[in-house]
């Protein structure tokens, strides 16, 4: 494998200063008291541990009937909130000009929860990057190579860094081993909210 530093993975650490940080967390927050956020279960019909919601036109799901992207909240039945502005600027910015976003999945890890070596492999079409903003506490993150038996490195993501995951790397497996609890103030109960902007639809 080659270096993390040479794959399409780039961190700018601290994109987001603290005010910046909590501007973002309220109105996640606000948008998540009307698409609340719940506990997925595995197509195997395991619970995870990371609770989520979604923005967008598109949300990331997965129930007995496995993984995919809807429009809708699977409880409560409605269309997911809009992608915070701040979000569809940061992706014009790092990620691509032209094709905006359609999907913004929202995941919280409380104390303990993890999220197991995994690739993103759901949408339609890989060409454009996926974009990750962090909030709260400091998550402990892996990342491989586009084969499961590539070695790994591990990364610390803390609260306003922002991650571009662009060409090889966008096939990456990747996931959280742990989060660091009480390494942040900002998110109300403690622990860490990541954001993570995609292209789940098709280019055109
Ligand atoms: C590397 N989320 O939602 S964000 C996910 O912190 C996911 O919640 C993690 O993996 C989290 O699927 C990691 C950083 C990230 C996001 C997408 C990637 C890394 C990625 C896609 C390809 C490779
Ligand atoms: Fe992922």
């Amino acid at each position: 494998m080659q270096p993390v530093s040479q794959t399409g993975f780039r961190l700018a650490p601290g994109a987001l200063d603290a005010p910046a940080q909590a501007v973002l967390l309220n109105e996640v927050l606000e948008k998540a008291a009307t698409a609340p956020f719940y506990r997925p279960v595995t197509p195997g019909g395991k619970p995870m541990s990371v609770e989520m919601t979604n923005f967008g036109p598109l949300g990331w799901m997965t129930d007995a009937g496995g993984y995919r992207y809807q429009p809708t909240h699977p409880a409560t039945g409605q269309p997911w909130p809009e992608i915070p502005e701040v979000l569809l600027r940061l992706w014009a910015e790092l990620a691509d000009p032209e094709v905006p976003p359609d999907a913004c999945l929202v995941n919280l890890y409380r104390e303990g929860a993890k999220m197991g070596l995994h690739q993103d492999r759901d949408e339609t079409d890989f060409s454009l990057p996926v974009l990750s903003v962090s909030l709260g506490d400091t998550a402990v993150f892996r990342i491989g190579g586009t084969s499961r038996r590539d070695p790994t490195t591990s990364v610390r993501l803390a609260s306003g860094d922002v991650c571009l995951l662009a060409g090889p790397a966008r096939l990456a497996h990747h996931g959280i081993d742990r989060i660091i609890a009480g390494s942040s103030r900002l998110v109300p109960g403690g622990g860490r909210i990541n954001l993570t902007l995609r292209r789940a639809g098709p280019l055109a």
